[in-house]
């Protein structure tokens, strides 16, 4: 062999090596990329998953506070309505003549249902329409029964209470009331403490309470003290 010959021989085989080695590289490039891929994949995932498990917290966290925003706010309103009425008990147009520190003689002071509390039931009535009557939707009251507040419309017939809670939204687990009485001048101021409680439907994590004093406008004769602040 010439030397010409066996340098191009040496030339060929460095070339073939050289493919060889080529070869050998794209194959361990691909296998780098696919494993590359494959991490950035599984990254992905994992970001994805903690990604979603965390927007699914905050909307779990938003809905629970619209709720409690919900609940707080309906049984704001039952107090509302239930104190706005109350600090009427007893009005009478023409109290000016039928009343005075040793004698009351008008309809508005004449039986349990003018004002009385037992447990979580008070009844009471005030002169709607000025006239110095007690007309028949001249009676009202507030009392809870089976978790749901009922109000009382008229005082006799049927359909004298109706409900004002929905069981569904709200659940009322208690109420009560208590007396306060002042004497002024012969005369009788009472101030009345509500509670309320109330949860979420079948929820005892998420329960409020609520509780209000309520001045009574108008002051009954001194002598009914035994009856009105046993
Ligand atoms: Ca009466
Ligand atoms: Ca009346």
């Amino acid at each position: 062999m010439t030397p010409f010959a066996r340098q191009a021989e040496w030339l060929e085989w460095s070339q073939r090596d050289l493919a060889i080695g080529r070869k050998k590289i794209k194959r361990k490039e691909r296998g780098e990329t696919l494993m590359g891929l494959l991490v950035g994949l599984s990254l992905g995932l994992l970001v994805l998953a903690a990604g979603s498990a965390q927007i699914a917290h905050q909307l779990k966290g938003h809905r629970l506070a619209l709720q409690d925003s919900h609940l707080h706010q309906d049984l704001r309103s039952a107090m509302d309505w239930m104190a706005r009425d109350l600090r009427k008990a007893q009005y009478s147009a023409s109290s000016w003549e039928t009343r005075s520190p040793g004698v009351c003689t008008d309809p508005f002071c004449d039986g349990w249902e003018d004002f009385s509390i037992e447990n979580d039931w008070i009844d009471f009535s005030f002169d709607r329409d000025h006239d110095g009557e007690q007309d028949d939707n001249e009676c009202m009251g507030f009392r809870l029964s089976e978790r749901v507040l009922h109000a009382r419309r008229t005082c006799s017939g049927t359909g004298q209470w109706q409900a004002i809670t929905d069981k569904g939204s709200i659940e009322i687990m208690a109420l009560s009331w208590q007396t306060h009485c002042e004497a002024r001048n012969g005369w009788l101021h009472r101030s009345v403490d509500m509670r309320l409680s109330a949860r979420w439907p079948n929820d005892d994590s998420r329960q409020i309470s609520l509780v209000q004093t309520v001045h009574l406008r108008n002051d009954m004769p001194g002598y009914l003290q035994p009856l009105l602040c046993p």
